[in-house]
């Protein structure tokens, strides 16, 4: 009996140290249901590129994500985690897939006209163009079925699903059409200064962002500091008291409490005092993982061949499936 399994895809830019949106939105669910399916976990440094990098950080951040990675708890004897950049036939399908993709597609993308803001669309370079043709390249080249990503990624996922279904229906049945895998909540962790804004890694203001390795009197005074809502009750009303129910949510995903036991926990208190809670369980959530992720940093060679060992396992599948696709579109002399 053949027994159809799962394959789980997702990825990260090296673009900094990941914070607590990071985690919440996709780490963190990575790590609950990676011994239910087959895993890969990659490193796509090749989309930190499509904005301005410092070449010594890039190699900095790339091995920190890896770091990150296993101080979060994803087991290499599981998961394939693996350098996108080391497995080159992510860049070949990505022109190929840009060959099927029409420019009024890419332009759609809020990630791009987000990205595109700060130096004008004429400035933007292509690949930050092209970004998704390569997210979708990542994705398709492993017949992946399921992506766990925050819902920023949901306009990426939808375009990997169209691409692969105008492939297909050109070439013959060559690629398997994703479903996003999105949290209840927590899907969009927002900023604590600014709650109509994602907690974002290229925030330059980095009050409204926890960082994983940020210190226990950081955390504390970040927390302290988080705009609230009108009003005093800590109450789960996503429309009315939006800043509190992000705050909220990072409680619920730090306990694994519900809304409900929140509210009661909390019911009669100030602001106050539920920030001071918050705090406290954020800091002891995250003190394991700062942990390990500074003992990853103070010994890298671990990662390495980890690394190693994910950059071949990945490549075998993608060199098989990249012969198929190849054939297909009739590439060079078969
Ligand atoms: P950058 O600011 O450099 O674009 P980022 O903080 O958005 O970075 P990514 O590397 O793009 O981080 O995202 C890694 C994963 O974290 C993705 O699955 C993304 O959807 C998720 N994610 C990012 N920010 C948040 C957030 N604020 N809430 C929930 N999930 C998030
Ligand atoms: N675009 C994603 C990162 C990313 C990704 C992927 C996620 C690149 N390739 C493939 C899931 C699957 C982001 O910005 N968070």
């Amino acid at each position: 009996m053949i027994v159809m399994q799962d394959l789980l895809f997702s990825g990260v830019k090296p673009t900094g140290t990941l914070h607590l949106g990071n985690y919440i939105g996709a780490l963190k669910k990575w790590t609950e249901i990676q011994h239910l399916y087959q895993c890969y976990f990659c490193i796509v440094d090749l989309h930190a590129i499509t904005v301005p990098q410092d070449p010594a950080q890039l190699r900095k951040d790339t091995l920190d994500i890896a770091a990150t990675y296993l101080a979060v708890g994803l087991d290499p004897k599981r998961c394939t985690l693996f350098i996108q950049s080391e497995v080159p036939e992510h860049a070949e399908l990505a022109w190929i897939l840009g060959c099927v993709a029409k420019m009024g597609e890419m332009e759609r993308m809020t990630q791009f006209k987000d990205k595109s803001q700060k130096g004008g669309r004429e400035r933007s370079g292509l690949g930050l163009f092209s970004y998704p043709a390569l997210m979708a390249a990542d994705i398709l080249l492993y017949d992946t079925t399921i992506v766990p990503v925050g819902d920023d990624q949901t306009q990426h996922i939808e375009l990997t699903r169209l691409l692969a279904k105008r492939f297909n229906d050109k070439f013959g049945s060559t690629f398997t059409l994703p479903e996003i895998l999105l949290q209840k909540h927590g899907a969009r962790i927002m900023s604590l200064t600014d709650p109509a804004k994602k907690m974002s890694k290229s925030d330059e203001s980095k009050s409204g962002v926890i960082m994983l390795d940020d210190e226990a009197d950081t955390i504390h005074h970040k927390i302290s500091r988080a705009v609230t809502d009108s009003g005093s009750g800590v109450v789960y009303d996503l429309e009315k008291k939006p800043a509190v129910a992000n705050l909220m949510t990072i409680y619920h995903h730090m306990t694994g409490k519900t809304m409900k036991e929140i509210e009661t926990l909390y019911a009669g208190k100030g602001y106050g005092d539920f920030k001071t809670g918050l705090a406290e369980v954020v800091i002891e959530h995250l003190a394991p993982i700062t942990k390990k992720l500074k003992e990853y940093r103070e010994h890298p060679q671990e990662l390495q061949n980890i690394l190693d060992h994910g950059r071949d396992a990945a490549h075998h599948a993608a060199r098989e499936k990249m012969k198929l696709v190849r054939d297909r579109v009739g590439l060079g002399r078969g």
